[in-house]
């Protein structure tokens, strides 16, 4: 530092002004030598340096011991909803509730004339009603019979299957009736007509005598009376077999084998349908 000052000192002699009159040339050649001056008085205390940087991180320190519980937090966010249950079991009923208001007044009417109109339908209804529970136990099949006719007291039914005399009684009596049993002139007429239309030519009736040769009985076995219908020769026993009766469609009986196989017609007591 020393050794700085004097270099300044040298310096400054060369280019101290030449207007100066007290300088010469033998100024210009002399050493000013400067000396340190005294050491002056303690300065005041500086102001406080700046923080130092950061020392280097030390060493993992040993593991703590477990600290103390903390404090429960608060309740946390809701969370998500769940999948839907499975259906719970029915319940009970409920009371019964309380009776409506009461209905608006009716209007007048004849009465007189409204029982006579009920009355005729409930014989409606009741004939009806025979009828359908005839149809429900006789019919096998509607393509097996073609309708049926009706009088006051029975119901006549022509079913169309090929049988023998015996296995045409037998089908009568599963459908709850018997063969036809025509004991007047306008039953037998009926049952005439009845073939006509449904284009057949002859079918078995209830009437036989293979109990007695030559002693006609109706399939109930109750007695011919004065009304018979038997064709011009008949009946005739021909071939020594014929003690089975047919009704042809002009309405005419005919005594005939009672092995051969025909369509036949049904009987039904209205009572006991
Ligand atoms: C028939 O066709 P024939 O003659 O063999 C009938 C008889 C009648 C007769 C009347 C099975 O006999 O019952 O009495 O015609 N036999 C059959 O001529 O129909
Ligand atoms: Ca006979
Ligand atoms: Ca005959």
């Amino acid at each position: 530092m020393k050794s700085g000052l004097a270099l300044i000192s040298l310096a400054f002699l060369s280019l101290v002004p030449s207007g100066h009159p007290q300088q010469t040339a033998d100024d210009a050649c002399s050493v000013q030598i400067l000396v340190p001056g005294l050491k002056g008085d303690t300065g005041e205390k500086g102001d406080k340096g700046a923080p130092g940087r950061p020392g280097r991180v030390g060493p993992t320190g040993e593991k703590g011991d477990v600290g103390d519980k903390g404090q429960k937090g608060t309740v946390g966010r809701h969370g998500k909803i769940g999948p839907i249950g499975a259906k719970g079991e029915k319940g009970d009923s409920g009371d019964i509730g309380p009776p409506g208001p009461s209905g608006e007044p009716g209007l007048p009417c004849e009465c007189s004339q409204l029982r006579k109109a009920i009355g005729e339908m409930d014989n409606q209804v009741s004939q009806l009603t025979t009828e359908l529970k005839f149809i429900k136990n006789a019919l096998p099949s509607p393509a097996a019979v073609a309708g049926v006719r009706e009088t006051d007291s029975k119901i006549y039914l022509l079913v169309k299957e090929e049988r023998t005399y015996v296995d045409a009684q037998l089908s009568c009596q599963g459908r709850g009736g018997t063969l036809a049993m025509p004991k007047d002139e306008a039953t037998n007429g009926l049952l005439a007509a009845y073939l006509a239309q449904a284009g057949l030519a002859r079918v078995f009736i209830g009437i036989n005598d293979l109990d007695r040769e030559g002693a006609f009985v109706y399939a109930d076995r109750s007695s011919m009376q004065t009304f018979n219908k038997w064709r011009g020769g008949e009946p005739n026993n021909a071939y020594d077999e014929e003690d089975c009766v047919e009704m042809v469609a002009s309405g005419g009986w005919n005594d005939v084998a009672c092995h051969i196989t025909m369509h036949f017609l049904c009987e039904f007591d209205k009572e006991h349908v």
